[in-house]
């Protein structure tokens, strides 16, 4: 097998040599793509590079402890910095570079482009995760993969793509995962530990969620949660927003959508998943985003959510009703 290396992979990398410091940030409220996207690349750069400043900056998730500590220096003396964004194509969601001063965006993303205007843009919405794109830019550059490096791309990769279930999982995901392994002669099995294990009050919460989600006209799924719920089961809202992609495959519904109402962030999360309706294009107008069949946003107001929940509704029957003809 011959691996082609992108250009991009190179101009990326021409910057990283340029800078003597670099900000690595990646999108608020982390899942395991951002998180781990984030700390491998600032590790293998300041392992390539030992003279250089490199910084991973943003708020941590006590759950993703293990992944590695994010740096909480301050960083307002730092002038001329490089900023990569990794995960995240909206500037108003990187998290943690209100006071830097940087000179220069290098963005690598996999979600559908917004306003972050970079220098270098690596872009691509086929790729599974950015861990994955990451990972190229590490194997294909004398950046150092070392196995803590590996094992968190490794992880993002799994974690977004749901364990290479997700639609966007392609022949190039598994290429990239066979090389990782193999060029850091990783474990991965033992690692599945760190995404998958969860205590049982969760189980109980997710039977929760089974027994109360309303499904309407056999198209659309939701269930609104309250405060009082996560505090009875024990668990956060970011727990609802995570267990969202254990109701995939379910004949009964193309749409499903959970909101959550996060008293102690002060804000609505809604999670949207689907199986043929393109959902971002609605999130969008709800103060969200993401992919075409895997979205969230933030409505402001509970009149907001019914609104959401109306659309999503729609777009799910409508569907439905067009595949049934197309029969
Ligand atoms: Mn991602």
């Amino acid at each position: 097998m011959v691996f082609i290396t992108k250009p991009v992979i190179n101009q990326i990398f021409k910057k990283i040599k340029k800078y003597n410091s670099i900000i690595i940030a990646r999108h608020v409220s982390p899942d395991p793509d951002a998180i781990a996207s984030q700390l491998a690349l600032r590790d293998s750069i300041a392992e390539t590079f030992p003279e250089k400043k490199v910084l991973a900056v943003g708020v941590g998730v006590a759950k993703f402890k293990s992944y590695g500590v994010l740096d909480k220096q301050d960083y307002s003396n730092i002038k001329d910095a490089l900023l990569i964004t990794l995960d995240v194509p909206n500037m108003s969601r990187v998290d943690g570079i209100e006071n830097l001063n940087y000179k220069e965006i290098v963005n690598i993303d996999h979600h559908p482009k917004e306003d972050i205007k970079a220098v270098v843009e690596w872009n691509d919405v086929t790729c599974s995760s950015t861990c994955q794109m990451v990972a190229e830019l590490i194997m294909d550059t004398r950046l150092v993969l070392n196995k803590k490096v590996a094992a968190n791309l490794f992880l993002g990769m799994v974690s977004d793509s749901d364990r290479f279930l997700l639609k966007n999982t392609t022949a190039h995901t598994f290429e990239v995962a066979a090389r990782l392994i193999r060029e850091s002669e990783l474990d991965f099995p033992v690692l599945y530990d760190k995404l998958y294990i969860r205590p049982f009050s969760e189980i109980k919460f997710q039977a929760y969620i089974i027994n109360n989600l309303t499904i309407i006209d056999n198209a659309f799924a939701y269930i609104k949660i309250n405060d009082d719920i996560l505090k009875e089961y024990n668990v956060d809202a970011a727990t609802v927003t995570n267990m969202i992609n254990n109701f995939n495959f379910i004949d009964d519904f193309v749409v499903w959508c959970f909101v959550v109402n996060d008293v102690k962030n002060n804000q609505i999360k809604v999670s949207i998943r689907s199986r043929g309706p393109i959902v971002n294009v609605i999130a969008n107008k709800y103060n969200g985003g993401g992919h075409k069949l895997a979205s969230g946003c933030r409505p402001k107001t509970d009149e907001e959510v019914n609104k959401l929940l109306e659309e999503l509704k729609n777009a799910a029957v409508e569907y439905i009703s067009t595949e049934k003809v197309s029969e």
